[in-house]
């Protein structure tokens, strides 16, 4: 491994997020915004209605989701060789693309998104499950940036509650106890991105200005992981409170 990713390996053991600027360069950023919008345009209103979650107007995009399976483009992103390389030791083991996503946090209507931890979704044993935040428009500290709570997965999957959030369904029971002043806000450049460990705790405000703050999401998990049926079930009971579309 070189002197850069064991740095970055030990960096993500330690706080449980990481912040890797431009990882996709200008052209790939200009690259996937083209293609999520003729996705939008051309596309989605085909697609079941597991392809997207809408903000409360009922025709804004809020999410998309397995963009992997309904869209080639982003699946071959998802299964490029250097991005799988580079998750491949935060992993411990053999990467499996299990999502490709968008957070669209839409100019002013743009929702918020509860403090939870992504196990109490994904739902693995042992936690090796990672996303890969991509900014395709700036981040700023005004249009809803992801805070996270370094060296919270350490602690493991804390207590959950059903949030009532369409798209988020199961948020955590209490918030973090740690300021947010004391948090890690994820401000982004395009084509910077965050990687976070599907353990730690993070969240993100409503999207109040006049810019959108689009994310893409890569998720990933070492191909040794299970499910666990505690959790399994506990996500199941929420999702059915709250469906995502
Ligand atoms: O983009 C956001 O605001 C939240 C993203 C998130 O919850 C996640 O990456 O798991």
């Amino acid at each position: 491994m070189n002197p850069d990713s064991t740095q970055r390996l030990a960096d993500y053991e330690r706080d449980g997020v990481i912040l890797i600027h431009q990882f996709l360069n200008a052209d790939e950023v200009t690259a996937v915004r083209a293609e999520l919008d003729r996705y939008i345009r051309d596309d989605l209103a085909a697609q079941p209605v597991d392809a997207r979650t809408f903000e409360k107007d009922e025709k804004t995009v809020r999410n998309l989701w397995r963009l992997e399976k309904y869209n080639e483009w982003f699946l071959q992103l998802g299964e490029r060789a250097d991005i799988r390389a580079l998750v491949a030791p935060l992993l411990h083991g053999e990467p499996v693309l299990v999502g490709v996503e968008t957070f669209n946090k839409p100019a002013r209507i743009g929702s918020g998104v509860p403090y939870h931890q992504d196990n109490a979704y994904f739902c693995q044993t042992p936690p090796d499950m990672l996303t890969v935040w991509i900014a395709i428009d700036e981040v700023t500290a005004a249009n809803g940036p992801v805070f996270f709570v370094k060296g919270s997965h350490k602690a493991g999957m804390q207590p959950t509650r059903p949030s009532g959030v369409r798209g988020n369904s199961i948020g955590m029971a209490e918030p973090s106890s740690v300021p947010l002043a004391e948090q890690f806000c994820g401000l982004l450049a395009p084509g910077d991105a965050t990687i976070h460990q599907c353990e730690t705790i993070h969240h993100s405000a409503p999207n109040t200005t006049d810019s959108a703050r689009l994310g893409l999401l890569l998720v990933y998990r070492g191909s040794h992981t299970q499910t666990d049926p505690t959790l399994k079930a506990t996500y199941t009971a929420a999702v059915a409170t709250t469906p995502p579309a």
